[in-house]
């Protein structure tokens, strides 16, 4: 604007402005048709949990509806969503995946 105060808005440099990039849940929901122990190998294949992790988290799923598989960067979270999809559709369950921003 204009410079009534003088100071030409020189903006001083105080803080080193570095942003973090935004995390994304990926998320696993039920379905009526899917068998519990496939849901337990894909958690255990593609998000690294041991059986008892899986068993448990699949249980969650299978109550509440949704839980999350894990926390990642956004190419990361897509291709746990793209590797889970594709291989449910392979074995032909109708298991879904999909992430939304933290
Ligand atoms: N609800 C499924 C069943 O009773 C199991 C399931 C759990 C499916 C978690 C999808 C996700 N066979």
């Amino acid at each position: 604007g204009d410079d009534d105060d003088g100071d030409f808005g020189v903006k001083l440099d105080v803080r080193p402005k570095t942003k973090r990039p935004p995390l994304y849940k990926v998320l696993i929901l039920n379905d009526d048709y899917t068998p519990m122990e496939f849901v337990v190998h894909v958690l255990e294949r593609f998000f690294g949990m041991t059986h008892a992790q899986a068993f448990e988290l699949m249980l969650t799923v299978h109550k509440k509806g949704v839980a999350v598989a894990g926390v990642f960067s956004h190419e990361i979270a897509e291709t746990k969503v793209a590797q889970v999809m594709d291989f449910a559709q392979r074995h032909q369950h109708p298991l879904q995946c999909t992430m939304e921003k933290e």
